[in-house]
C-alpha cells in the first residue's frame, strides 16, 4: 500500500463532509487493490477513507455509478445501509491534484468481518444477507450499470490471459509450477465447456468472499455486504461461488498447508440454509448450475493469482515474492475438493433449495 502521513489523510478527508476536527487514520490491509483506511475520532471508528485503485478500475465514474443505483435498493429492514459522504464539491468522489480518486463511507460501529468460520451460525447467516443483497436488486434495471471491468469472471478472457503469460514467463517460474499447469488445463478444459448463455443475467456483487459481509459483533447477525466495486452484471454462480470458497473452505485464501484446506460440509448445508431463507428467486437453471460455481470461482481467482506470478506480481499487492503463487496453489487445491463434492452439492441444493 502507498504511504501516507495522518496529516495527508486529514487533508483528504476534509474535503468531504465530515464535521471538522483532527482524525487518527490508520490502514486496513485486507483488500487486495485498493487503499483503505479507518477514520477515528480518537476511539470511535466513524468513516471508512479509501483510494479506488483506477489502474484495475480504469472507470471509477462507472463504478461510482454502479454503487449509487445499487444503494438505491438496498433497503429492507433485515440489510444495514452504508451511507456515502459526498465531497464538499459534489458529487461521488473526491479526484486529488495527483488524480487518485477518493471516497468516504459511514463506518458501522460494533460491526466485524472473518477470513474464515467454524460457525454455522456465520456461514447461515452470510447465506442469508448474500440471497438478501440478490433479491434486493432484482428490481434494478440492468441497463442502469456499466460493465467496469468488462468480462471480470469470463474463464475464457483469463484462459487468453493465462497462456499469454506463460509465453513470457522466466524457465525456472514454470518449472516450479509445473504441476500447476498440468492442473490449469484440466480444469479449463471442463469449464470452458460450460454453456452458461442460458443463464438469466442479474445485477450481482461479483466478490462475495466472506469478508466482504458485515456482522454484529454483539449479536452476529450479518448486517449488509460490502466492497461493491466490482458491483455490475453478472451470473448468481458468481456469487454463490465466491461464497463457497471462502465460507465452506475453513482455510485462508493463500493458506500453504493444504492439511488445513477442507470442503466443510456442516458450513455448506447451513450457508445453503441460509441463501434458502431468500431463495425463491433463483431459477432452476442456475440452481442446476450452482455446483460448478463452486468450481469455477476458485479456479478463476487460481488462474488469476496464477498468471500475476508469472507477470511478475503486478496486479494483485503481495506481501512476499511467491505469495499469488502460493494463493493460486490453495485455491487449486479447494477447486479439487468442490470438482469432489459436485454430487453431493446437487443432492443439498435440492434438498434444500427447491
Ligand atoms: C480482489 O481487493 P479485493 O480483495 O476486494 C479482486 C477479487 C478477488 C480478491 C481475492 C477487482 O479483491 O476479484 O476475489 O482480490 N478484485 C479485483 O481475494 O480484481
Ligand atoms: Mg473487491
Amino acid at each position: 500500500m502507498s504511504t501516507y502521513s495522518n496529516e495527508e489523510l486529514n487533508e483528504l478527508l476534509g474535503h468531504f463532509s465530515v464535521p471538522k476536527t483532527k482524525y487518527l487514520i490508520k490502514p486496513l490491509t485486507d483488500g487486495l487493490i485498493n487503499d483503505t483506511f479507518l477514520v477515528y475520532d480518537t476511539t470511535t471508528p466513524l468513516y471508512i477513507l479509501q483510494r479506488v485503485n483506477h489502474l484495475v478500475f480504469t472507470n471509477v465514474k462507472g463504478l461510482m455509478n454502479n454503487v449509487q443505483q445499487a444503494f438505491k435498493y438496498l433497503e429492507d429492514e433485515d440489510y444495514t445501509k452504508i451511507i456515502l459522504v459526498p465531497p464538499k464539491t459534489g458529487g461521488s468522489h473526491y479526484t486529488s491534484s495527483t488524480g487518485n480518486h477518493w471516497r468516504v463511507m459511514t463506518y458501522l460501529n460494533g460491526s466485524t468481518a472473518y477470513n474464515t468460520t467454524e460457525d454455522t451460525n456465520i456461514a447461515f447467516e452470510a447465506g442469508r444477507i448474500i440471497s438478501k443483497f440478490n433479491s434486493l436488486l432484482r428490481q434494478a434495471d440492468l441497463e442502469d450499470y456499466v460493465d467496469t471491468i468488462p468480462r471480470f469472471h469470463d474463464i475464457s478472457l483469463r484462459q487468453d490471459q493465462y497462456k499469454s503469460a506463460l509465453k513470457t514467463a522466466a524457465r525456472e517460474k514454470l518449472k516450479i509450477a509445473e504441476k500447476a499447469i498440468v492442473f490449469t488445463n484440466e480444469v479449463l478444459e471442463k469449464l470452458t465447456a460450460l454453456d452458461l448463455k442460458n443463464l438469466p443475467v442479474r445485477v450481482c456483487h461479483n466478490d462475495t468472499k466472506l469478508n466482504n459481509i458485515l456482522f454484529s459483533k454483539e449479536t452476529k447477525k450479518a448486517l449488509c455486504l460490502i466492497d461493491l466495486d466490482t458491483l455490475m452484471k453478472g451470473y448468481f454462480l458468481y456469487d454463490f461461488g465466491d461464497a463457497v470458497r471462502t465460507i465452506v473452505n475453513t482455510a485462508v485464501e493463500d493458506e500453504k498447508d493444504h492439511d488445513k484446506i477442507i470442503f466443510d460440509k456442516n458450513l455448506f448445508e447451513a450457508f445453503i440454509e441460509g441463501l434458502a431463507v431468500n431463495g425463491s428467486f433463483l431459477t432452476k437453471a442456475e440452481i442446476d448450475i450452482l455446483p460448478w460455481g463452486a468450481v469455477l470461482m476458485p479456479f478463476l481467482h487460481g488462474i488469476r493469482a496464477f498468471t500475476d506470478y508469472l507477470n511478475g506480481n503486478v496486479y494483485y499487492k503481495v506481501a512476499y515474492e511467491n505469495q499469488n503463487l502460493d494463493r493460486c496453489l490453495s485455491l487449486y487445491n479447494f477447486t479439487q475438493k468442490s470438482l469432489n463434492h459436485l454430487d453431493y452439492m446437487t443432492a443439498v441444493l435440492n434438498e434444500k433449495l427447491r
